[in-house]
């Protein structure tokens, strides 16, 4: 048999699965005790911490991780036999509302019929604004510890790259700026290092999934029983890089259009994959819109903060006022991003806040309602 990196050793995808869903495997011990320290790396990334976990888990309830969206299904993994993942429905709520839904990378609660009933507090959810919309939110990914930002030394863009890292600084994400098809710029370390600083990435390594350079540097970085995500455009290489890092053709790939580097959106599900060396790695489709949802862009940006410290004046814009220490020192296409950023997130604030005060306004309107009826002796 040949070695399945993945370790799920099968094809899970719905349309395989001839209309029904695999059998959950019992909990090995038939117990619901938690993992002992001793295998806090259990194959499916860092169990989640005991202070989050503790309601759902007083009502005996089994909790596994997300590994994968379908249409109504989740792949879903017990981290005690995390070779055997199968899809299970979700109850009510968390199927019905658009903004529920279980993610990849979730942990999740189990109820007596093998449905996910909730979702433990996420932490490390990279969220991004829906495309097109100014008050819907999308998780990209749940349970990230580190966000592993694919730019190509093709067409590097370090905006871009300062966008993505604000989505993962927002989710409390280590971020590493990686450079990818190294092999096609003789400087690519340096550029690396030039395009992380840039975009206010403290690390950034080089990488070719072609020649092998950068992936052993790539995986110290992701150690065992850390989650990573692969985030960046079309085209970029990062499911060639999840191939090269995993061993195996397990992704999808696309060639890119020659006249602009270009992708072709070649990867179109989340999926959670287990490496050799027991991480978890997470690749995305390239996003054509990056939106700002929860800030982040602060941490992007620590010069400009610090250096507006020494700012003549505390409401300093940094544009053109006297004794400014940001703008003489910041490169001008750095501080437009920034100041680019800075209005779109007030953007996103305000709207947010309006869409939160007209849902108030309109439970008030609801509670009034209810309490004339009440005056009137009607029933409710
Ligand atoms: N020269 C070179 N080309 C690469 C390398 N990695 C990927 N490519 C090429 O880049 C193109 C796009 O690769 P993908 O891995 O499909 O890109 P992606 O980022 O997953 O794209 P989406 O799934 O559309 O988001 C393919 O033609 C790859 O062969 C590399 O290390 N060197
Ligand atoms: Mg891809
Ligand atoms: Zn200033």
């Amino acid at each position: 048999m040949s070695y399945d990196p993945s370790g799920f050793g099968r094809d899970l995808s719905p349309s395989s699965n001839d209309g029904t869903l695999n059998t959950p495997p019992s909990s090995n011990d038939g117990t619901n005790s938690m993992p002992s320290s001793t295998d806090d790396f259990s194959g499916l990334g860092r169990y989640p911490e005991p202070t989050s976990i503790d309601d759902g888990w007083a009502d005996g309830a089994r909790l596994v991780r997300v590994l994968a969206q379908h249409s109504g299904h989740w792949l879903v993994g017990d981290p005690r036999a995390p070779d055997e993942p199968w899809l299970a429905v979700a109850r009510g709520r968390l199927r019905d509302d658009p903004l529920a839904p279980p993610v990849t990378g979730d942990w999740v609660w189990l109820d007596d019929d093998g449905a996910i009933s909730g979702i433990v507090p996420r932490c490390g959810a990279i969220t991004r604004r829906a495309a097109g919309e100014a008050t819907r939110a999308q998780v990209v990914a749940a349970g990230v510890d580190v966000a592993l930002i694919a730019e190509p030394a093709s067409s590097p863009n370090p905006r871009r790259a300062e966008r993505f890292a604000a989505l993962a600084a927002a989710a409390g994400s280590d971020v590493v700026l990686v450079l990818t098809k190294a092999d096609l710029d003789p400087e690519a370390d340096l550029a690396a290092a030039r395009l992380a600083r840039d975009a206010g990435i403290l690390e950034g390594i080089s990488t070719s999934a072609y020649t092998g350079d950068g992936l052993g540097l790539l995986r110290s970085l992701v150690p065992p029983g850390a989650t990573a995500v692969l985030l960046g455009p079309s085209g970029a290489g990062k499911s060639t890089l999840a191939n090269a890092l995993l061993g195996d053709e397990r992704q999808l790939t696309g060639a890119v259009r020659a006249s602009d580097d270009r992708g072709r959106h070649t990867t179109v599900t989340r999926e959670l994959l287990r490496t050799p060396w027991g991480a978890l790695l997470l690749d995305t489709p390239g996003v054509r819109e990056i939106g700002l949802w929860d800030g982040g862009s602060a941490d992007v940006f620590p010069e400009i903060d610090e250096l507006a410290a020494s700012c003549r004046f505390a409401d300093c814009d940094h544009h053109g006022e006297p004794g400014c220490a940001v703008e003489p020192v910041v490169p001008p296409e750095r501080l437009a991003a920034w100041r680019k950023l800075q209005r779109e997130q007030a953007w996103v604030d305000d709207r947010r806040a309006a869409r939160r005060e007209r849902k108030q306004l309109g439970r008030g309107h609801v509670r009034l309602q209810r309490e004339a009826r009440r005056s009137k002796g009607m029933p409710d």
